[in-house]
């Protein structure tokens, strides 16, 4: 736990009890503040009066008359598409809003590491896609390399739940706009974004806003380096923006697009081959083509991000990529959960729209194909470019006879996974892949994309042990 500092004997209003609130009412009252909070839930509440911690709804009138600060939970909205009625109350009684990171920040460093050989580093990662698997990926290198690593925010932990630096260690902390665009503390040693798309426009107010979020990790702090996915035009913008010219290495620019040149400090990724070059010499070589935890392009853009976040804190390249091939990849996204008769079946159940199915598409060679479920905005129409790979299409979901319809694949209608499974393992030869990789939301089935993944896996499970 990392006590919040700046607040002793002041009370701090926190909306939203979920795992960052919960976490951040604890960090508080360890740094000696009095949290008065407040959920809209009232099981959330009742879990947080259980630990002694009052609620009273923030939403009264006068509330914020002696309160030095609101925390708000990255979930509730404090802008677009309206802002929390509570967040209004905060600003028109001129009561500073921030959220968990911002706490973190300013309450991180101690006066215990003035004795540090090598004081803490803080690495945070921010983007679009694979800021998971990148974040996790840092920490699986650093930790294989014998650096004490804590990995904490968007992943799934609360910030301030993680334990105090000790002397060398690393905080590596994946970041969502959410969070970066209320947090008003932001300076992480290095900082990391992986690449744009459009994401949540509608708690930004468009692309732009939602660009702008993201831009505040690097304009905040001004990390000492900044590793930058350059594929997008809004990455190419801010690696611009934040070098003094075109050899300034404090920003190590990254592309999975095409080979980088420039007389700077550059990691990129073609044809399964990653490449560091740093003042126009090659420093170091890696192939990721056999590397199981990785598969696909986008898998070695987030190699490169994290191969150059390891390098910015002084790893060797041989040292990174021994981790790298141990790293085993996370739950949920192109994670390989069996292998059998020459058949490799891959859970990419976080491939929740198609942008992200077509790029598990795209990392595999001959594919049966589960896929369906609740339609995103935009249609199905863009998946056509990646079904050059799929053999045969196994649809689920309430309107999988629609879904199988609009594919321009030889498709299935088997509405449950079970059948799905069933089918598609009953099809599939060996060098074959079956992947789960549903193009759309769970909800329609399951409570989430995990629960439909680990169906997926027990159903596979099951019926390879029956044999
Ligand atoms: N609540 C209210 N009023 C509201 C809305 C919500 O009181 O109007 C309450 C809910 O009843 C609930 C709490 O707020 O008790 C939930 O807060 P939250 O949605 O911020 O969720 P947390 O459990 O605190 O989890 C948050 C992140 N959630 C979101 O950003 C939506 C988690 O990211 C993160 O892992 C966690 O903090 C720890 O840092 C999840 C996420 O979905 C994985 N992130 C989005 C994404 O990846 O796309 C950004």
């Amino acid at each position: 736990m990392i006590p919040v500092k700046g607040f002793s004997g002041q009370k701090v209003a926190v909306l939203g009890l979920g795992r960052s609130g919960l976490t951040t009412v604890r960090a508080l009252r360890a740094g000696g503040a009095e949290p008065i909070c407040w959920d809209d839930n009232p099981a959330a509440r009742e879990t947080a009066e259980g630990e002694g911690f009052s609620c009273v709804d923030l939403r009264s009138h006068g509330v914020f008359e002696d309160i030095a600060a609101l925390i708000v939970s990255p979930g509730i909205p404090h802008l677009y598409p309206a802002p929390n009625p509570v967040v209004t109350a905060a600003q028109e009684a001129g009561v500073p809003v921030d959220n968990d990171i911002g706490l973190f920040f300013r309450s991180f460093a101690g006066p215990e590491w003035n004795n540090y050989d090598t004081p803490p580093r803080v690495i945070a990662v921010t983007g679009s896609n694979g800021k998971s698997t990148t974040a996790a990926l840092i920490h699986h290198i650093l930790t294989e390399a014998g650096r004490a690593s804590q990995l904490a925010g968007n992943i799934g932990r609360g910030v301030l739940d993680i334990d105090p630096g000790g002397d060398g260690s690393v905080v590596v902390l994946e970041l969502s706009s959410y969070q970066t665009e209320l947090a008003r503390a932001l300076t992480p040693d290095v900082a990391v974004f992986t690449n744009l798309s459009p994401d949540h426009l509608d708690r930004h107010g468009g692309m732009g806003g939602y660009f702008a979020a993201k831009r505040r990790l690097f304009a905040e702090g001004g990390p000492d380096r900044a590793v930058i996915g350059i594929d997008e035009p809004e990455g190419a913008f801010l690696a611009g923006q934040l070098a003094e010219g075109p050899t300034d290495d404090r920003v190590i620019r990254i592309s999975v697009a095409r080979k980088l040149t420039g007389p700077g400090w550059q990691v990129f990724a073609r044809k399964g081959f990653l490449s560091e070059y740093r003042k126009g010499r090659q420093a170091g070589a890696i192939d990721l083509r056999e590397i199981k935890g990785l598969p696909g392009a986008h898998n070695h853009q987030n190699a490169c991000s994290a191969y150059a976040a390891c390098r910015a804190l002084g790893l060797a390249p041989r040292v990174i990529e021994s981790a790298l091939h141990s790293f085993p990849g996370l739950p949920h996204r192109s994670q390989i959960i069996a292998e059998a008769d020459g058949i490799t079946y891959v859970n990419d159940s976080k491939a929740t729209n198609v942008d992200s199915a077509i790029k598990a598409l795209s990392a595999f060679g001959k594919i049966r194909w589960i896929c369906g479920g609740l339609e995103k905005e935009g249609g199905l129409d863009a998946l056509s470019e990646a079904l050059d790979q799929v053999v045969r299409a196994y649809v689920i979901g309430r309107e999988a006879a629609e879904f199988a319809m609009r594919l321009k694949a030889d498709a299935m209608v088997c509405t449950t996974m079970a059948e799905a499974v069933k089918q598609a393992m009953a099809d599939a030869l060996p060098g074959e892949t079956v992947l789960l990789a549903p193009a759309a939301a769970s909800f329609d089935q399951y409570d989430n994309f995990e629960q439909r993944g680990d169906d997926f896996a027990t159903e596979v499970k099951s019926r390879l042990a029956k044999g």
